[in-house]
């Protein structure tokens, strides 16, 4: 059975609804697979979103475009990333967990440069017509265009929205607009996304596209467009507590999840220190999700004011995202369009001060500000879950994954509950577009990759079936294997939840039952032994002679 026949059934489904079945059993086009338009794909990552920011995950911030999306396709309820930008943008785009491709660290080996095998998607696809395209965030090993990316905006300056000093446009250093008055980052993200939309229709219509479209939005800074804050400017003056209970009874009303609302954890503020930051940043900050009641007046404001511009960054990428859907719908091609959603990490408790720094003069929200979000308002982005971006609790590894494809699949504004995460794409991404896979680049043998079709969850809440999902970010650990899940934060001990009613990750049953303690840390023990195992062999040899050790290659994105 090869290749043909796997590619005519994945668009079986397809051929009935759009009655080319027909004529293709009249003429035999099930033999060659070139007969079945091949979908354009687009992708779309946001940074440091939270798992309820948007509309249809209970959020209150206006997201019509994409819960328009969601409405004409499907939302997964337990999609999950791996708490951080880059290991995610390395599981995204390879199909690999980070560790086993060197975007994220283990015991002895520090983050490096991908395998020659590791190659990202855009490799995969280019042999079979594709072209593809890059729009926004990178933070991926290499160059854009040597990954197979055909176009890139590569939005380095993730400092400040408001210029594009820094960034690369295929590669290269793009020099800024005399005027960059009307220059914000997000809207320039989706400018040059609708530029090389636009080239494809007039020089390539024949051929499919993928697009990855990555935002660096709503990470912090908080930089927002004044008339974008000013609509949410006084949304949050009651605070996060009030916006937990509210997102969580949308939840609840939509039928998205089983769990109670997880407690604020008041001990737990931001996984990094910077005390330097609190002297700039004032009296309003706040390193610890207190309860409303205890902020003073002043906090309350600076607080609100703070989430009413992650609001507004939320709000405006959402409005950009509807350029993107006009232009596909005016090229013709929305209908056969798979449209994904999702989050590279839950929403940050980090509060720093970094790039341009903060004046406490200007306006929060504008250039010469640098506002986090924090542990307060993060824990309510992350609503009902526990923890933020960097923990592997589930509102670091939660993200909302919404599946848009009309021509592909039947379903219409229906929840799957299978759980997902973004090792999922390639193969998903893949199947939808009858191409096999490679087992071999350049020579080397490419190693099986963890990820699963997401295909036959696209008609129906079916489980896909794997052994296990892992985690581990800078000691953080957990597996999920069914529906129990094993997690400790750095220097805790293991903590055991049942993943049926508890994503809140509330009763810890640890205590109770040792036993599955055992059976599911020799699982993520093994898992490690095996990723340590693949990734050794490929590692660069660290020169001994080096006596400065380096601190592992982030810029803590
Ligand atoms: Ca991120």
């Amino acid at each position: 059975m090869g290749h043909h026949c796997r590619g005519a059934v994945a668009h079986l489904a397809i051929m009935i609804r759009t009655g080319l079945l027909a004529v293709c059993a009249l003429t035999g086009l099930f033999a060659e697979d070139k007969t079945t338009a091949r979908p354009n794909v687009v992708f779309i990552l946001a940074d440091d979103l939270g798992f309820s920011d948007l509309g249809c995950y209970g959020g209150e911030i206006a997201t019509p475009n994409l819960d328009a999306l969601a409405a004409g396709g499907l939302q997964f309820t337990q999609c999950y990333n791996t708490a951080r930008c880059w290991p995610t943008r390395a599981a995204l785009l390879t199909g690999y967990y980070a560790q086993q491709v060197h975007r994220d660290g283990l015991p002895g080996l520090r983050l490096g440069a991908r395998q020659k095998w590791a190659r990202l998607l855009p490799d995969f696809l280019r042999p079979h017509g594709y072209r593809n395209y890059h729009s926004g965030k990178w933070h991926i090993d290499g160059k854009v265009l040597d990954a197979g990316f055909d176009r890139s905006l590569n939005v380095k300056n993730q400092g400040n929205f408001f210029t594009a000093a820094r960034n690369l446009i295929d590669d290269v250093r793009v020099t800024p607009a005399a005027d960059e008055s009307d220059y914000y980052a997000t809207t320039a993200t989706v400018d040059h996304a609708i530029d090389c939309l636009k080239e494809h229709e007039r020089k390539f219509s024949d051929r499919p596209f993928f697009h990855y479209l990555a935002f660096i939005a709503p990470h912090f800074p908080l930089h927002a467009l004044p008339e974008d804050i000013a609509r949410y400017r006084d949304k949050y003056l009651d605070g996060w507590d009030k916006m937990r209970e509210r997102r969580y009874a949308r939840q609840q009303r939509m039928g998205l999840l089983k769990t109670t609302l997880s407690d604020l954890e008041p001990d737990v503020g931001p996984p990094y220190h910077f005390p330097a930051a609190f002297k700039v940043l004032g009296p309003g900050e706040i390193n610890r999700p207190l309860p409303w009641v205890k902020l003073t007046d002043e906090q309350r404001r600076f607080q609100a004011t703070k989430m009413a511009i992650h609001a507004a960054m939320v709000d405006r990428m959402d409005r950009e995202i509807g350029r993107v859907i006009e232009q596909l719908k005016a090229m013709g091609v929305y209908e056969n369009t798979l449209i994904f959603f999702a989050s590279d990490n839950g929403a940050s408790a980090e509060i720093m001060v970094r790039h341009g720094g903060h004046d406490p003069k200007a306006a929060p929200g504008s250039a010469a500000s640098y506002l986090c979000l924090g542990p307060g308002f993060s824990s309510a982005s992350n609503t009902p879950f526990r923890r933020h971006k960097t923990w592997v609790h589930e509102g670091g590894t939660s993200t909302p994954l919404v599946v848009h494809w009309p021509s592909g699949i039947q379903a219409r504004g229906e929840l799957r509950h299978t759980p997902a995460h973004v090792i999922d794409i390639v193969p998903t991404i893949l199947e939808v577009a009858g191409i096999d896979k490679p087992t071999e680049w350049d020579g080397e043998t490419i190693p099986p990759a963890p990820g699963k079709s997401l295909v036959p969850s696209l008609e129906r809440d079916v489980n896909i079936d794997r052994d296990s999902l892992w985690w581990m970010h800078e000691g953080h650990r957990a597996i999920r294997v069914g529906d129990w899940k094993l997690v400790s934060a750095r220097g805790d001990a293991w903590e055991l939840y049942d993943l049926r009613t508890d994503r809140a990750e509330s009763r810890n049953m640890a205590d109770k039952m040792p036993e599955k303690v055992q059976e599911l840390e020799a699982l993520w023990k093994r898992q490690l032994n095996s990723m340590i195992r693949l990734a050794a062999k490929t590692a660069k040899q660290t020169t001994k002679k080096k006596k400065k050790s380096r601190k592992p290659k982030t810029d803590r994105q």
